[in-house]
């Protein structure tokens, strides 16, 4: 606890600056219950002490460490509770009464409580509310100290587990068994039951090495197969005498003295995972034509070359492991019949440059039939129960049994594969891309006034069921675990949250789990390439390309002029949604004379007519970026092509930009991971991106790229403005910060990192769940409560609510 306020006083506080405390005090409490966030405190204590030297004094002490630590705070005269964030994932409650300036820490179910009587004070009070208290199952489950190893679950759980197989020769026992129940279609691998023991275990393994000794390295594991299964041992060790000879060292010396590299490096060899079943429920999911349609984007990409990468890693392990077994990735999505040109309706689709994977699409069944329309993610959560159970029963037939990982995308596909890894007791995966409960202010407190829209009711229901499910959760960055200093985490924006009338979390999950593994994604580099590869280059889209940046006319495809084309460009390209900020961008650049003189500016997505929008906040957007060009007057200075679905036509248009020494811009308001910056990046375009979010820490500002303040247009404007003037001063400036860009990119974002991790983290956690099976279970007993008392009722509400609107014709 980091701001320990003794028995009910802040003393130094009170002796040095009781006076201008109070004043503050009072002015805070001055307009009643409300809740005041960061920066409004800090504008009221500065608009009531003004004096500089004063404001020092008070900040000095007590309340200037509360003050600037607070996230927010919850007025309820004559009460001020700060929520004090002192560090990533770490919080104190702090409750003064501003009449006697007395203060007293509080728990975060007092603050909670407080903080609902600003909203809904009867159900503040009422004793019986639902409070959800996650942590509490978490008895014996290590838990990690330092914020720097928070992402890093995998080491620190392998390090535990070392220290767990030291001392008594039978502490590695649970080693022993989960190796006795590795298996493919029933046939045994590593070990067989002659070796059920560690003391065995550990005597065949000093026979077999010793045995192998005498072997040429690479003999096949076939010439010795029938001799190590006299000692006990099965397939799965390795394809050759020296591989099985060093994994049998690993394991040795694990039984022997247990470090935790060993620990990693055994369980990246272990025949693990074959058969591994991805969710990816909403939106249009297709190979090809489906990008920049409504809730299709960056999670379609990631899925799909993810696939590509794991299918790539498994082949090369299993043909380590010396099997020969075929993996298989099943990609499950919705089927939707009314598919709208895209082949969304295909049962099942051969992904493209894979060669054991597919997608295979579930149809949404209801009442009255299959569903046939695309419907928003914000709507889907009444179709998830039956989806799962239909889901279930389709990869168990084309599996021919159980996969051996699950792995969920976003809240629908995180909560399904939960239900389904549920049932089927398989290791479970889940990843967000984006949760949506920090992209909207006080979405928890204000739920009910989000629910008709956004049904965040269901989605923080199914994210934190998800979430405390999961075997392993795998995130792109840090930030989106534990955020930034002065900006919370996704995922710890769940520590502890209220939903006045549904339910209080006082404890919704801990960003220092060792759960928790930063695995970042890559982009795909046979078609985002360098443009400097230039035999590489997909030249044969010149000419299209030409035409959609620099043709005279304006039509259904693009808008605007590129009057000046000498000038650099500077680019983007993402849905049109209000997070991603397109609009803002446009802003910038219209009104920042210098930076129009410098460069012309090409917007790549959504379309030009808001009526043919289905997506509710795509069409204001678009209606935004038609005023904005009518107001700076940027019909020759800039070019608004729609959503472009060709990636590799994208991938040889970023490399155009390059061509003309120009930039990539990601100007959202908070951006989960940003797949575009890498894009970008890999093309060799300089790219100046949000500080919010993880693009931040993609970049490394002013090395490999710049960082812009989404919230500080002429700051960002100005600062891409600058680029450019010094890159027409001194020539290598450009080509610096594209080969800076580049050399991060192959250091640390790319899809074979990628996959070597995930696969490491699959397996590790497989084992990691029985060694924690007591622990587990009583988790997993708590969430099926909260799913069968609350979400499915809420699902179920959400269902006859969307069938009554649909009998009654809109008013409007
Ligand atoms: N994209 C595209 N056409 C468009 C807009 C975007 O192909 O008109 C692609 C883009 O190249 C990237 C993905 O969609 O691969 C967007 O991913 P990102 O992570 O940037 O954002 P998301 O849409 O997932 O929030
Ligand atoms: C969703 C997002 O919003 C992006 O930030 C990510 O890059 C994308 O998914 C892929 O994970």
């Amino acid at each position: 606890m980091a701001f320990a306020v003794v028995d009910g006083l802040m003393p130094d506080a009170l002796r040095q600056s009781r006076y201008h405390m109070k004043r503050c005090f009072a002015r805070f409490t001055s307009m009643g219950p409300r809740l005041m966030k960061h920066q409004h405190l800090m504008e009221e204590m500065e608009s009531v002490i003004v004096d500089r030297a004063d404001r020092a004094k008070v900040l000095e002490v007590s309340l200037g460490e509360i003050l600037s630590s607070t996230q927010e705070a919850a007025v309820v005269p004559p009460y001020v509770a700060f929520a004090v964030r002192y560090g990533s994932g770490c919080f104190d409650y702090v409750k003064v009464n501003a009449e006697d300036l007395s203060a007293n820490n509080i728990t975060a179910t007092e603050y909670l409580r407080l903080k609902e009587m600003i909203y809904d004070e009867n159900w503040s009070k009422d004793e019986n509310a639902l409070e959800l208290d996650f942590r509490a199952f978490d008895f014996g489950i290590p838990r990690l100290a330092l914020t720097s190893s928070v992402g890093k679950g995998i080491s620190y759980i392998s390090k535990f587990m070392a220290s767990k197989f030291i001392g008594d020769p039978e502490s590695a026992k649970p080693l022993v068994e989960y190796l006795l129940t590795l298996n493919h279609q029933g046939e045994n691998l590593m070990i067989n039951d002659t070796l059920n023991t560690v003391t065995k275990l550990r005597t065949a393994l000093i026979v077999a090495e010793v045995f192998l000794s005498s072997m040429a390295k690479d003999t096949p594991y076939q010439n010795f197969e029938q001799r190590l299964k006299e000692f006990g041992f099965e397939k799965g060790w390795g394809d050759t005498a020296e591989r099985v000879k060093e994994t049998m060292r690993m394991l040795s010396e694990i039984l022997q003295a247990p470090d935790p590299l060993n620990v990693e490096s055994l369980f990246s060899r272990l025949p693990v995972i074959f058969n591994v079943v991805i969710f990816s429920i909403h939106g249009y999911f297709g190979q090809s034509d489906v990008l920049g349609l409504p809730d299709t984007g960056g999670q379609v990409v990631y899925i799909l070359d993810q696939v590509k990468a794991l299918e790539e890693e498994l082949l090369s392990r299993i043909k380590q492991q010396g099997l020969n077994v075929r993996p298989r990735i099943l990609v499950v999505t919705r089927l939707i019949p009314d598919a709208q040109g895209t082949k969304c309706n295909q049962e099942i689709e051969p992904i493209i440059n894979a060669k054991h994977s597919q997608i295979v699409r579930v149809p949404f069944q209801t009442e009255k039939g299959v569903l046939r329309q695309w419907i928003s993610r914000f709507d889907i959560y009444p179709h998830l129960e039956r989806f799962a159970q239909d889901a279930a029963e389709k990869v168990l037939e084309l599996l021919e049994g159980k996969p051996d990982l699950i792995i969920g995308n976003y809240t629908d596909g995180n909560l399904v594969a939960s239900l389904m890894a549920r049932e089927l007791g398989v290791t479970l995966g889940t990843i967000a891309h984006a949760l949506e409960k920090t992209k909207y202010e006080d979405s928890d407190i204000k739920w009910k006034e989000f629910d008709q829209k956004h049904h965040f009711s269901c989605q923080f229901t199914a994210d934190l069921i998800a979430m405390n499910a999961a075997d392993f959760v795998v995130t792109s960055t840090f930030q989106e675990i534990a955020g930034s200093k002065t900006r919370p985490g996704q995922y710890e924006s769940h520590t502890a949250f209220t939903m006045p009338g549904l339910y209080r979390v006082v404890s919704g999950i801990d960003v220092f789990d060792p759960k928790f593994n930063i695995a970042a994604p890559g982009a795909d580099q046979s078609v985002y390439f360098p443009f400097s590869e230039k035999k590489k280059r997909f030249t044969s889209f010149h000419p299209a390309i030409e035409e959609l940046l620099y043709s005279k006319d304006n039509n259904a495809e693009h808008i605007g002029v590129l009057a000046d084309r000498k000038k650099p460009i500077i680019f983007s390209m993402s849905r049109i949604d209000i997070v991603k900020n397109i609009t803002g961008l446009t802003e910038w650049y219209g009104k920042n004379k210098r930076l129009r003189d410098l460069v012309n500016l090409v917007i790549v997505g959504g379309c030009f007519d808001p009526s043919k929008s289905k997506d509710r906040e795509e069409m204001e957007e678009i209606k935004k970026m038609h005023t904005l060009i009518e107001k700076y007057q940027l019909k020759d200075q800039m070019r608004w092509i729609a959503a472009q679905t060709d990636r590799n036509r994208n991938g040889e248009l970023y490399r155009c930009i390059a061509d003309t020494k120009g930039a990539f811009v990601q100007p959202a308001l908070y951006e989960a991971f940003g797949l575009t910056v890498i894009e970008a990046m890999n093309c060799g375009l300089p790219t100046f991106a949000t500080i919010q979010g993880g693009p931040a820490e993609i970049i490394v500002d002013g090395v490999s790229g710049f960082h812009i303040d989404p919230y500080n247009g002429d700051e960002t404007s100005n600062k891409i403005a600058d680029f450019f003037a010094k890159c027409r001063k001194q020539s290598g400036h450009w080509n610096r910060t594209s080969e800076e860009g580049l050399r991060r990119i192959y250091e640390c974002y790319t899809w074979n990192i990628y996959a070597k991790k995930v696969l490491n983290i699959g397996s590790t956690y497989g084992f990691w769940r029985q060694f924690k099976k007591e622990q587990k279970n009583a988790k997993l007993r708590y969430i099926d409560l909260f799913y069968n008392l609350q979400f499915k009722k809420m699902a179920q509400d959400m269902a006859i609510k969307s069938e009554e609107s649909q009998q009654i014709p809109p008013t409007e």
